[in-house]
């Protein structure tokens, strides 16, 4: 791995992923992209993982799709590489992933974080869809994911004029969940994961998928869906340990069986 660091046993439970081409904001190039891919789906089948943080540098999350090898690239080009195969895989992940962010999350970086499942950011981190600024529009879900987190009135603000806003703003348009001082971002991102760690990783995974599930489809649809992932857990241990713990007063102890 170049250009991804990963620790799969970061904290119990836990794995860390950091994005790591610093000299050039983590711009996300082909290979960085196939790196986290592969990592992703490896956490993923690891039993001993139940969340995975991925976060980048304190100055940037990262600053978008690599422009320097976009350039000059025709759309046949574009077309072959099939990048999308990439991204969609990177958005099949079945675990709770929660992005960490910091300074810049921008074009692709901002798509990447929304792809994850929940965003803690630092003061000092910076969203945005600057693509309109060097010709082209968002191509990685930005148009998409954006408009249903933050409303059509901002989403076209941000996409049209490709400013920025900063965590605070975020926060405030529901785009991320927290917000916290530079020092801590990062263990505040292990805090939510270490909470969710401690839940069934069955529960959580179809719990994920369901909510999920609620973007792609209409009412009712979602309702019969999130209905089926509701009786499957009744097939898991988790849900026979969850309740007798209840009853016993106790804290449970989820296996993932
Ligand atoms: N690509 C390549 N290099 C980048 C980069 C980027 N996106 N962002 C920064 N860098 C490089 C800079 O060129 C510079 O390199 P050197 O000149 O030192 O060699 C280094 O990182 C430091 O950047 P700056 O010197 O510019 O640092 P500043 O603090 O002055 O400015 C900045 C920081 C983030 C405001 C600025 O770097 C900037 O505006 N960066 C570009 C932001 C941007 O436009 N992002 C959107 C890119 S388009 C797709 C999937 C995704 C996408 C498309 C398709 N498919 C699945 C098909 C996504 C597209 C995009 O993200």
């Amino acid at each position: 791995m170049e250009f991804i660091k990963v620790n799969p046993s970061y904290q119990k439970h836990i794995a860390l992923i950091e994005l790591n081409r610093p000299k050039e904001l983590n711009a996300l190039n082909l290979q960085l992209m196939q790196e986290l891919r592969d990592v992703l789906k490896e956490l993923d089948q690891d039993e001993s993982v139940r969340v995975i943080v991925l976060t980048g540098n304190e100055r940037a999350f990262a600053a978008g799709a690599d422009i320097k090898q976009m350039a000059n690239k025709t759309t046949i080009d574009m077309l072959m590489v099939d990048q999308f195969s990439t991204w969609d895989q990177i958005r099949k992940t079945r675990k709770p992933l929660i992005a960490a962010v910091s300074g810049f999350a921008l074009g692709g970086g901002c798509e990447l974080a929304m792809t994850c499942d929940m965003i803690v950011a630092s003061e000092t981190a910076k969203f945005g869809q600057p693509e309109i600024k060097i010709g082209v529009m968002p191509g990685a879900g930005g148009t998409q994911r954006l408009t249903r987190a933050i409303g059509k009135a901002r989403a076209m603000e941000l996409v049209l004029t490709g400013k920025f806003i900063d965590a605070q703003e975020a926060l405030s348009f529901g785009l991320i969940n927290k917000v916290v001082p530079v020092e801590i971002y990062l263990a505040e991102a292990m805090n939510l994961a270490n909470e969710i760690a401690q839940m069934s990783p069955i529960a959580a995974m179809l719990a994920k998928e369901s909510v999920n599930r609620s973007f792609e489809t209409h009412l009712d649809e979602g309702l019969h869906f999130e209905r089926k992932n509701f009786y499957l857990t009744f097939s898991s241990e988790d849900q026979k340990e969850g309740m007798k713990a209840f009853i016993e007063k106790r804290k449970p102890n989820y296996k993932g069986k």
